[in-house]
């Protein structure tokens, strides 16, 4: 068997080598781009060599493996990563420096690939790691977006998006796996034919669009898998028309090529007309299929064609409904190509797809006009008719004569077909993503599919890798850690509580208050780097990173940021411990108020800068593009985490975790992990504030809450509030924000107005601010919560979600090295 470790000369040697082969230069000639590419080459190799290692025990073992689709994978660089989980740092670093490199340099030229939006493909990131870290078989399935997401750029206090095309320069990680491409058919007609006394269903006059897929290694720490990321890429099996191209119809060409490619160059193309939904469906059946088809064409050439065993060798996670297609068209492979009767097709896809909500917002709850789904993919409309026809025969028994509910849990309703009712029906396992989402799904969501079907939800608790959320990220905090209790929370991260008594240890808390201020200088430098933003380190640093959403109210931060403001610039007596509020956060190119909150946020920091008592005391920075690899600066140095959503509304919530695991505090409301998070630490280490969920939905029920009664007597309120449009904030353009302004007070339509809460919750917030200035001046009280919070951040770790699954749904064999003599004795 190959060495998995490479030594630092074998390291130095190599990249040498490299560069020399690949550029034909010296190592002092060579660009950082090429010096970077040289060193993940490097890695790779060193990953290859575990990667043949591990497939061969795979296959000798035989056992379980999971498929998790999703739409996002947001994996955020990977070579510090990757150098950590082989266990490799010290000898990489060593290496590069006595060729005269700084790592550092060389980790700033790797380009992030922008696969995904938020938690649910960052959420999919961690687990992949997670995975490969405890030896589970998995493959991670999405598409291979040429521009992902966008990148974001501020301009005159605006959000503009550019394409962010990440694989200009090739991507050192991926390979090409050309034996795996298969087609994905659009389209057509279906017939019904009769072989030998069978009935058959023949789609023709499709069209045809090739998936390649490119597969990226997922390292575990100190592990023995290396599990594969399968991104598909679209491609057109039509070549350039040269007849077009002869008559000199450039353009047109190429454009059956174009269009079919078109489907692997964004994720979530716009979708707010008809095109672009219809190429959303596209892109989710195309992914779901080609993997589909890859995972039988697999399962059978290691099992052999009996289909029956198909859930005890294959387990398909459906990260939330985007990949749910997966559910006809598993029934289409199996009853079509393999001629499977309907009744043994279906109990294989029940016992087979397991799928995860993240969201209870209505507006996400997908759902497809019935002819588009019938126009793009007329067989599987069929098949998701007839499971829709026995589903109603089926809730009809339960329920008889309740039209009403049976059209709630429809497949097919109103001329949609719904998505997540089609999951919930056809999945074996739906769980929430913490203790309270899974109890809403169960109470309200799924409230009537959770009579008939109770065995199937659960609730698992999301997690985030600590390896990059807090080895990669902080080193200086790891090895504190590690010079105090060990290196055992490594492996067992709930070990991290080993810690907690060190909070009332005084020496302790000045190493750990050291290492913050450490990360917020640097953040600073990337603040000044970046965006030429100055900031003081000795402010406090208050951070709101997140997408921006009404429900996660980057506006009620803000709102009290103007009422703070206000209370500098009126009161000459008013002083407040100096603090930076950091905004990151992208707003979806169609949500206007999304970009209006962001054009908020903005005017708000050039009106503070402008002040002179203000700008002592107060600051606002809005980080550009916010991505995996600011968020790696950003949460190390961050003191204040800000955790705003109006309760019930935010699933689960995961960068609540990753600061709270790097010691900042949180001020929050009681929804979703954040109530989990004041379990652990106790409520004297958390600022809670605000309407729990039960409120908050007896309030929607009631409907007749008004904003205006807040308005017209909380006289702060009413300032800054009128300050949106009088020409303070946006002196020139003061109606800028005016539908920003109307959306706090009226509601349209019947519906009432400020329906996030954001007035409602002020009072309560502002007094939590307050508590949390004035404890801050108390540094050991903060230092001590500081701790506290890392200390009891290990049950957050991917690592106990990951196992929580595998024990409630997925029932996974870890691989296992196998024994040196036993490898002998087969040998
Ligand atoms: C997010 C939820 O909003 C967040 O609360 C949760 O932590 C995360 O999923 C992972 O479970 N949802 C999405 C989405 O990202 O697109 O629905």
């Amino acid at each position: 068997m190959p060495a998995t470790k490479f030594d630092k000369e074998s390291i130095k040697n190599t990249i040498v080598g490299k560069v020399q082969r690949y550029n034909g230069l010296t190592i002092e000639e060579a660009s950082p781009h090429q010096i970077y590419k040289a060193v993940a080459s490097t890695v790779r190799d060193q990953i290859m060599h575990k990667m043949i290692e591990s497939r061969e025990v795979w296959k000798k073992q035989k056992g379980k493996s999971l498929y998790y689709l999703s739409v996002e994978f947001l994996m955020g660089r990977s070579m510090y990563c990757n150098m950590l989980n082989l266990l490799s740092t010290k000898e990489y670093t060593e290496a590069l420096e006595e060729l005269g490199i700084d790592i550092k340099d060389v980790l700033k030229e790797e380009p992030e690939p922008g696969l995904g939006n938020g938690g649910l493909g960052r959420l999919a990131a961690c687990f992949l790691d997670s995975l490969s870290c405890l030896d589970l078989p998995a493959m991670g399935c999405t598409i291979r977006y040429e521009y992902g997401l966008f990148r974001q750029k501020i301009v005159d206090g605006q959000q503009v998006e550019m394409p962010d095309s990440w694989l200009d320069n090739g991507n050192v990680w991926e390979t090409a796996m050309m034996e795996d491409a298969c087609e994905v058919h659009f389209g057509g007609h279906v017939d019904e034919i009769e072989i030998n006394g069978r009935q058959k269903f023949v789609t023709r006059d499709y069209y045809t669009v090739e998936a390649v897929p490119y597969d990226m290694p997922v390292v575990g720490y100190d592990a023995t898998i290396v599990n594969p990321l399968r991104m598909w890429s679209a491609r057109s099996p039509k070549k350039l028309d040269l007849n077009r191209f002869g008559e000199g119809r450039y353009a047109q060409a190429s454009e059956e090529i174009e269009l079919a490619e078109a489907i692997s160059k964004v994720l979530y193309p716009e979708d707010r007309h008809y095109e672009g939904k219809m190429l959303r469906l596209k892109q989710h059946y195309f992914f779901t299929s080609a993997s589909l088809q890859y995972i039988l064409k697999d399962y059978k050439k290691r099992f052999g064609n009996d289909m029956s065993k198909l859930p005890e060798k294959v387990v398909i996670h459906i990260n939330d409904t985007h990949p749910g297609m997966a559910i006809p068209e598993l029934m289409r492979l199996l009853i079509d190509e393999e001629g499977l009767g309907w009744d043994e097709a279906s109990a294989i896809v029940q016992k087979t797809i397991a799928y995860t909500n993240h969201t209870i917002l209505a507006e996400a709850l997908e759902k497809w006009p019935v002819g588009m789904v019938q126009q793009l993919l007329p067989r599987c409309y069929q098949i998701i008719c007839e499971m829709n026809r026995r589903l109603c025969e089926r809730l009809w028994n339960c329920f008889p004569g309740d039209w009403d509910r049976i059209a709630r849990m429809a497949i097919i309703s109103y001329d949609n077909v719904h998505m997540a009712n089609m999951c919930v029906a056809m999945s074996y396992s739906v769980n929430g993503v913490s203790k309270l989402h899974g109890e809403i799904l169960k109470e309200e969501t799924f409230h009537d599919f959770n009579l008939v079907m109770p065995e199937k939800f659960s609730a698992i608790t999301n997690g985030i890798t600590h390896r990059r959320w807090l080895m990669s990220c902080n080193p200086e905090l790891t090895d504190l850690i590690c010079e105090s209790i060990g290196t055992g929370w490594i492996k067992e991260p709930q070990r991290l509580s080993e810690l907690r008594p060190f909070a009332d240890d005084a020496a302790f808390r000045e190493k750990f208050g050291k290492i913050k201020q450490h990360n917020k200088e640097r953040l600073a430098e990337m603040l000044k780097e970046r965006q030429g933003a100055v900031i003081d380190p000795s402010f406090i640093y208050d951070v709101q990173a997140k997408r921006l959403h009404e429900y996660k109210r980057q506006m009620l931060n803000a709102l009290h940021i103007l009422v703070l403001y206000n209370r500098i610039v009126n009161d000459e007596h008013f002083t407040m411990e100096p603090r930076v509020f950091i905004f990151g956060a992208k707003a979806s190119p169609g949500y206007y108020r999304a970009k209006q909150i962001i054009r908020m946020i903005c005017a708000l920091s050039e009106l503070i800068d402008k002040h002179p008592r203000a700008r002592k005391m107060l600051k606002v920075v809005f980080l550009e593009n916010y991505d995996v690899s600011s968020a790696e600066v950003l949460i190390p140095a961050a003191e204040v985490s800000e955790q705003l959503s109006t309760a019930s509304k935010e699933a689960s919530g995961t960068g609540n975790m990753k600061f709270m695991m790097n010691g900042a505090v949180t001020i929050g409301t009681l929804d979703g992990a954040n109530v989990e998070i004041s379990e652990q630490v106790g409520m004297d280490n958390i600022y809670i504030f605000g309407m729990r969920a039960d409120t908050v939905r007896d309030m929607y029920r009631e409907n007749n809450y008004n904003p205006m009664n807040i308005f017209e007597t909380n006289q702060e309120i009413r300032l800054a509030m009128t300050q949106m449009i009088d020409g303070t904030l946006m002196p020139n353009n003061p109606a800028a924000l005016q539908d920003l302004y109307h959306s706090l007070l009226l509601g349209s339509w019947g519906s009432m107005g400020d329906s996030y809460f954001v007035l409602k919750d002020f009072g309560s917030y502002s007094m939590a601010q307050r508590r949390l200035n004035n404890d801050y001046a108390n540094r050991d009280k903060w230092l001590k919560m500081a701790v506290t919070n890392t200390a009891m951040s290990g049950v957050f770790s991917s690592d106990r979600t990951i196992h929580e699954y595998n024990d409630q749904i997925w029932h996974l064999e870890p691989l296992r090295k196998p024994e040196p003599q036993k490898e002998a004795a087969d040998a």
